[in-house]
């Protein structure tokens, strides 16, 4: 059937002009072979989808399992053989069991049900453009009898057609009046279609179902059910309990408008299947594992405290019903604790999470990944060994806090840490202060400390923290002095000749080294690998002169040779640069004699002085 005979055939029908848009109705169809349903590995999971292209024209009732039974503006209509079904308010009604439903899933959704997540889905367009203001019809997950569990309502308005949802809130108990929370959460253009997807999950006890509203493929709003509703409302005493759902309910109440055309739906898709969410309880305590890995935060103040089970895939926590616009790329969250079993993550109230680009809202846990996965440069003669690589945030984008955020990285106390952005690995060397750190840090500021036998960074952004170790051995490369090796691996002098007395030619000669001797460097300290080449520029504030006092043989060596015991690693090493060049001149003297008396040397002290 053409465009022009649908007119026809809706001028006969509804005695006045229609303004079918061609575009409309294909583009409706366009959209239906990129809209993909997302199903768990549930063997209980079915789905079903409506194209009406089979359906005859006329009345949806009775086609393909669908019902209309009641006195009302639904048909189908037919543009060149993709067929789609109009449905008005032309005729409205305060009654359930007679109005618009799709062929129901053989499983139906609930909190009772083997399946617990239900999708509907639909491509929307406006079957005439001249329809008044206030020209509505709703859409509602249901069980087949108007016990609609959510709600949509589309509604023509001088700038559109705007999109209402509805939820409720009602604590309890049983008697009370629920309400209605009803938010106007888009305006779509009246001139093209749109796909509109609803989830909705029925989660186990009151208060905590998950709605979620995509249009055009972003999600636009995230709210709850109706469950409350039929919980404790004494309008549904009859049944006292939340509705499971298997179809979806097409309908107009309110005021009719006689002679509205209404909407067009085609490519209806339900679906059922299990959860993969799990949300807080009332103590703001979830578990996430493979079976549910997401765990969705939904309340902007209760501290929230997700345990990762050991070997969950993908585990992650989704703000985004937080945030104030879904699409923005930054949200503010509750007081959050994520713990794996290799690492804890703890995020301060209030903070303000930010992403580099587009970005759905979700946290990933903290995973540990293969220490083949990060390089850490290691100076010739020296090797290192990797702890623990872990990942932490979005794989897609990276995130940015305004408060710092905790990472404690179990058992890896005493190791040197640092974190991987871009493939570029970057050395975290400022000590944390024991008290208020946050405070400490500049904006994508880091710092650790020792806590026990954890290692805690400090840190205002995401990405992948790697804790090694460097070995103790240095092999002496052809060209090395004292000075030299002291350089590459960021000891000064003294702490080097201090952990080496038995280094030299003869023994104590540490002029004289071979290519192949070996020289203790110390294990891992807070001594940086590459502060000697790349000086910290992080000049922290903070001191801390426990951990210094309290760590490996070099750290303490590097804390009595220091004449600022207050100061941190970084500025330590800082103040430790003008021993540096005391001792120089005391062994350069020394070298002079040595060479006066001894001859020339293979290897020579005095090749790093001059550098100097
Ligand atoms: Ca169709
Ligand atoms: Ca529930």
């Amino acid at each position: 059937m053409s465009l022009s005979s649908i007119k026809g055939t809706l001028k006969q029908t509804l005695q006045k002009t229609v303004n079918l848009s061609l575009s409309v109705i294909i583009g409706a169809s366009g959209l239906a072979v990129a809209a993909p349903f997302l199903f768990s590995q549930s063997a209980m999971a079915d789905s079903n989808t409506t194209t009406f292209d089979s359906f005859n024209t006329g009345s949806v009732n009775g086609q393909n399992g669908w019902s209309a039974t009641g006195p009302y503006d639904e048909s189908i209509v037919d543009n060149s053989g993709n067929k789609a079904l109009r449905v008005s308010d032309s005729v409205t009604s305060g009654s359930f069991g007679d109005w618009v439903f799709a062929a129901p899933l053989a499983n139906s959704v609930g909190e009772n049900s083997a399946d617990n997540h239900f999708e509907m889905q639909f491509d929307i367009a406006a079957a005439g453009q001249s329809d008044p203001a206030g020209s509505h019809v709703s859409v509602s997950p249901d069980r087949g009898d108007g016990s609609r569990m959510s709600y949509l309502r589309f509604e023509y308005q001088a700038d559109g057609i705007h999109v209402f949802f509805d939820d409720v809130s009602d604590a309890g108990p049983i008697g009370t009046t629920a309400t209605f929370n009803e938010t106007d959460i888009a305006t779509m253009t009246k001139t093209a279609s749109h796909n509109i997807k609803l989830t909705m999950d029925t989660l186990t006890g009151p208060s905590n179902d998950i709605v979620n509203v995509y249009i055009d493929g972003s999600l636009v709003h995230t709210g709850t059910s109706w469950e409350n509703y039929y919980r404790y409302d004494s309008e549904a005493s009859a049944e006292q309990s939340p509705r499971p759902v298997d179809t979806m309910i097409i309908q107009a109440r309110g005021t009719a408008q006689p002679g509205d055309l209404g909407f067009l739906f085609d490519n209806v898709s339900l679906s059922s299947s299990v959860t993969t969410i799990t949300v807080p309880d009332s103590g703001g305590n979830t578990t996430v594992n493979n079976a549910t890995p997401t765990a969705v935060v939904t309340s902007p103040s209760q501290p929230v405290n997700v345990t990762v089970t050991n070997g969950t895939s993908n585990a992650g926590v989704d703000y985004s019903a937080l945030k104030a616009n879904p699409s923005d790329n930054f949200v503010q969250v509750p007081a959050t604790t994520i713990q794996t079993q290799s690492a804890n993550v703890q995020i301060q109230a209030g903070t303000t999470v930010t992403a580099s680009g587009s970005w759905n809202g979700v946290i990933i846990a903290p995973t540990v990944q293969t220490n083949a996965s990060v390089t850490i440069p290691t100076p010739s003669g020296t090797s290192t060994t990797i702890g623990t690589v872990i990942e932490v945030g979005s794989s897609s984008v990276s995130l940015t806090f305004d408060q710092a955020v905790r990472i404690l990285i179990a058992g890896q106390a005493g190791q040197l840490v640092g974190f991987v952005r871009n493939g570029v690995f970057t050395q975290i060397s400022t000590v944390c202060t024991a008290n208020d750190p946050s405070t400490q840090l500049s904006a994508n500021g880091d710092c650790y400390i020792n806590v026990g036998s954890d290692l805690v960074v400090w840190t205002k952004h995401f990405t992948q923290f790697v804790t090694y170790a460097r070995n103790n051995n240095y092999v002496v490369q052809p060209g090395d002095t004292f000075y030299i090796i002291a350089q590459k691996v960021g000891l000064t002098l003294a702490q080097l000749e201090a952990l080496n007395p038995q280094a030299g030619h003869p023994a104590g000669n540490f002029s004289l080294i071979l290519p192949g001797d070996i020289l203790n460097i110390g294990s891992a300290s807070a001594v940086s690998l590459t502060s000697a080449t790349k000086p910290s520029t992080s000049s922290s504030a903070g001191s801390n002169g426990e951990v210094l006092g309290t760590t490996t043989p070099v750290a303490k060596a590097l804390s009595t040779s220091t004449t600022k015991p207050a100061a941190t690693v970084a500025s330590a090493a800082k103040a430790s640069s003008g021993k540096i060049l005391g001792m120089q001149w005391y062994f350069w003297l020394v070298t002079l004699a040595i060479l006066a008396t001894a001859g020339y040397g293979i290897y020579r002290y005095a090749e790093g002085t001059e550098t100097k």
